[in-house]
């Protein structure tokens, strides 16, 4: 990197300590590299937030496939917003869980719309999203 400037950061010791444990724990090689990786996701957050642009969502979702109709509330959501869903991946985890992956892209407000739409749907045991864009 040759236009790298340096700049100092004033701290309370005990949040410094805290995330030096951290990014030890994420296997940084140094604080600049922890903090360069939180600048960089802290711009892609701003840039897609109010974006009339397309952002790129990756949406994982863990559910018990037992939990009468959950499969097809959850398929009828993707075919509803076809145009948005890229692509879905599906793993059956074990006799009772599934894990589904999805590809969403459209504008950020979409993307989290239907996301959300996913994740608050009866018998889904945890959801993320991840956004990014260009
Ligand atoms: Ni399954």
């Amino acid at each position: 990197m040759d236009n790298t400037t340096r700049f100092g950061v004033s701290l309370p010791g005990d949040l410094l300590e805290e995330f030096d444990r951290k990014i030890k724990d994420k296997m940084y090689a140094n604080r600049s590299e922890a903090i360069r990786d939180l600048i960089r996701d802290f711009l892609v957050r701003e840039k897609w937030e109010g974006s009339s642009h397309d952002v790129y969502g990756s949406l994982t979702l863990i559910y018990d496939h037992e939990i009468r109709g959950i499969s097809d509330k959850l398929t009828g959501i993707q075919h509803h917003d076809h145009t948005h869903i890229v692509s879905t991946m599906h793993i059956h985890l074990d006799q009772q869980n599934c894990m589904e992956m999805m590809a969403i892209k459209g504008k950020a407000s979409d993307v989290k719309k239907i996301a959300d739409r996913l994740i608050s749907t009866k018998g889904v045991k945890h959801g993320k999203l991840v956004m990014t864009a260009l």
